[in-house]
């Protein structure tokens, strides 16, 4: 049997490869000339790097610009990077980030009403209609994820629960007698939700059948547990605040890879050494150039996250090019005793040793050597089992990770619980070295 699959904007979603192209370049010519003639920041950094506005016909065009990072973003801090006047903005969001200058983003009614459309196919990807009830616990305000999913929420037409993050009984009791049937908040919430039903005893009163997770990294191990835990399918999605917020990709029925929004936003994969652009199918740092945002088009922007693209058939009917789960960040990368880390690589043997997810990474540094602690949480039923093994589990993790990551790192099974949960993005690792100079 044919599976059923829902569009927001089936003709865009489903366009031709070459209809994408098109898009992209006129509306490519028409950013870069916007950005040139408004922006005094960017067009200083085409004029050094000697392109203008005719240099760029179309999307084989883009890699002549010049890249923007968020160092710019710190520089032109608060006005430099707009493109519009302020009195045609609405809006402005800003990162989580707690180092340094905030990333402020700005938008007008229309990039609003744009970006609003991206979450909308999200959610619809997600299964979402106007039956829904969709319950939105990311955070709300200067955050993007709140705003963005709910304005998505409502252009589907769900009855919209704008919680906002935190308090989890609150969450529970709207998601039990509102009967809740998708959830938008970050996969680690989730667990913690999972959780708390479970210890309450409430699953039966549960009516969600869908989740939309995304603002960090999460494993395929940790979708699986979500899915089993709260019955339901969990749909990744993807975004910046940078280049939008949530909904610049997202997952679709196939849930493997997701979407990116190709007409708004150019994808580029590039090696974040050497600045070169990655053919398609390698590995390399995310590039977003925004096509149709007036107020704040970044172009050529560096995520910092590391992906891979691929044009390969969706069987979601969706054309739009795919990217992997981020695999880490060319920044949040550890080096730990000179070797490279991801956090991912750790959870995923944390999780096949038939630990939890709930864990810590902390690195330190005595005299020139450098150490890693893994601290992770025992599940209640085995903590009470094998209380008298611990030692020996401990033992064997350290030894699955020498072997994933090539070092050794001091592993401590810690009681369930212990771990401090947290309501928004998890932090996972804490670096004690201060190598950076913030
Ligand atoms: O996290 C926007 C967002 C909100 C996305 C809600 C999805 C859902 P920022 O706070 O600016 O924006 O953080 C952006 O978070 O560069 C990635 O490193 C990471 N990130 C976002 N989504 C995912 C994901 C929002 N699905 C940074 N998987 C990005 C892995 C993600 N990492």
């Amino acid at each position: 049997m044919e599976k059923m699959e829902n569009y927001y904007q089936k003709e865009i979603e489903t366009a031709s490869y070459e209809q994408i192209r098109q898009w992209q370049s006129e509306r490519l010519v028409k950013t870069v000339k916007h950005v040139y003639e408004n922006n005094t920041y960017y067009r200083k950094l085409m004029d050094e790097k000697g392109v203008t506005p005719d240099d760029i016909k179309c999307v084989d065009d883009l890699h002549k610009l010049p890249f923007l990072t968020k160092d710019d973003l710190r520089e032109a801090y608060p006005y430099g990077l707009m493109s519009k006047p302020l009195s045609e903005c609405v809006r402005i969001q800003s990162t989580s980030g707690t180092t340094g200058k905030r990333v402020v983003a700005f938008y007008t009614q229309h990039d609003i009403d744009l970006w609003e459309e991206c979450c909308a196919r999200a959610i619809t990807a997600a299964g979402g209609t106007k039956e829904d009830v969709c319950q939105v616990c990311y955070g709300y305000g200067l955050f993007t994820g709140g705003p963005g999913l709910n304005g998505g929420s409502h252009k589907v037409g769900c009855l919209t629960l704008p919680m906002s993050s935190g308090n989890t009984e609150r969450q529970l009791q709207f998601m039990t007698d509102l009967e809740a049937t998708i959830i938008c908040c970050t996969p680690s919430y989730a667990q913690y939700l999972a959780e708390s039903i479970e210890e309450k005893g409430i699953k039966d009163k549960v009516k969600l059948k869908a989740g939309i997770f995304g603002a960090e990294a999460w494993t395929e191990e940790m979708r699986k547990d979500i899915e089993k835990r709260l019955g339901i399918k969990a749909y990744d999605i993807y975004g910046l605040t940078e280049i939008s917020g949530p909904g610049v990709a997202f997952e679709c029925s196939e849930q493997n890879g997701m979407h990116v929004n190709e007409d708004h936003f150019i994808a580029e994969i590039i090696d974040p050494k050497t600045g070169e652009v990655l053919p398609e199918g390698e590995k390399g740092e995310l590039v977003f150039t925004c096509i149709t945002k007036e107020a704040f088009p970044m172009i050529r922007y560096r995520t910092k996250d590391i992906c891979v693209l691929s044009r390969e058939k969706c069987s979601c009917g969706r054309t739009h090019v795919k990217m992997a789960k981020p695999m880490g960040r060319s920044d949040d990368m550890l080096i730990v005793k000179g070797v490279n880390v991801f956090p991912s690589q750790i959870e995923e043997v944390l999780l096949a040793k038939g630990l939890t997810s709930n864990y810590q990474i902390i690195v330190d540094r005595e005299k020139t050597s450098d150490t890693i602690e893994v601290r992770v949480e025992m599940t209640p039923e085995l903590f009470s089992d094998k209380i008298n093994e611990l030692s020996k589990i401990e033992r064997e993790v350290n030894d699955a990770l020498k072997s994933m990551i090539g070092i050794s790192a001091l592993v401590r099974i810690v009681e369930p619980k212990s771990i401090v949960r947290s309501e928004g993005k998890a932090v996972r690792v804490i670096d004690r070295r201060n190598l950076y100079n913030n």
